[in-house]
């Protein structure tokens, strides 16, 4: 009964997996290439890493390229990430040119084949807060959010959580909605207009712990800090996710590159 059988083992191992990540090392909210590159990190040292991505195709906004020219850009400076990911591309000048369709599988090959696991379909709808820290996500189905069904979510403990929402900072407006008191150094979760040099640092930069227990990486670093936006390069965006990989083992005092 070949029927019977396909359906018993997707059922069995997706309730394996989800038993095994009910607690986890960290929870990543969202599947872009911040969450990508910090995941593959984490994994490779040994943590219990999950992602959890709305969309049916976790990778935010790689594939595209710039306006659907589907091809994206680096800095040199990622080279040996790239390599290490065993990615193909060009160098041109200061830059390196990736196709973003090879460029989101190999981070979503990556990622995945160092033991993260990603949960698609999934909204992250809250957060679970004790005594003034961040100790896990709210998770739902995304058609449960979609549809507005009346439906109770089921919760995620995590050591850490990292808000890898892109533009909108999805997991911070959570708290901010609340009225909880968070560091917001322009007041407001707000992005500024286009400026690829300076945005690609000010993602770096304002990668980190913002509230107890909840780190922002990638765009979302970008509204929550209040800098402007970098179109479709992408070194930033990776050098974010290893920079919360790496403030994450630190905590743990796990040893970093
Ligand atoms: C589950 C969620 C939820 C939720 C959102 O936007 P992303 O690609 O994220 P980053 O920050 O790694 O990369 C940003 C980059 O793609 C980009 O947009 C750039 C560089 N823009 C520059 C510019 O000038 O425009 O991915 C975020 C992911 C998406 O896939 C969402 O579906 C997902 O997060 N997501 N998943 N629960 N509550 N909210």
């Amino acid at each position: 009964m070949w029927d019977y059988e396909v359906s018993k083992i997707i059922v069995e191992r997706f309730f394996e997996k989800l038993n095994d990540n009910l607690n986890v090392d960290v929870a990543i909210v969202g599947g872009g290439p911040s969450a990508l590159s910090a995941s593959y990190y984490l994994s490779k040292k040994g943590l219990k890493v999950a992602i959890f991505e709305a969309k049916n195709e976790p990778g935010g906004g790689t594939w595209g390229g710039g306006m659907m020219f589907n091809e994206l850009v680096v800095e040199n400076d990622i080279k040996s990430f790239l390599d290490e990911l065993g990615m193909n591309y060009l160098i041109k000048n200061n830059f390196i040119s990736v196709d973003s369709v090879h460029f989101a599988s190999s981070l979503l090959y990556n990622a995945t084949k160092a033991g993260a696991i990603l949960f698609n379909n999934v909204i992250v709808e809250d957060i679970v807060l004790y005594e003034n820290k961040v100790n896990g996500i709210v998770i739902n189905w995304a058609p449960v959010i979609r549809q507005k069904l009346h439906v109770d979510p089921i919760t995620i403990m995590a050591k850490f959580v990292v808000d890898g929402t892109g533009h909108p900072a999805n997991v911070v407006n959570m708290l901010v909605d609340r009225g909880i008191d968070i560091d917001l150094p322009i007041g407001k979760i707000r992005e500024y207009p286009m400026n690829a040099k300076e945005g690609e640092k000010f993602v770096v930069e304002n990668t980190k712990e913002v509230f107890p227990g909840l780190y922002v990486m990638g765009m979302a670093a970008v509204s929550v800090g209040g800098g402007p936006r970098m179109g479709p390069i992408f070194g930033g965006m990776i050098k974010s996710g290893l920079k919360v990989a790496n403030k994450i083992l630190e905590k743990l005092s796990i040893e970093v590159k």
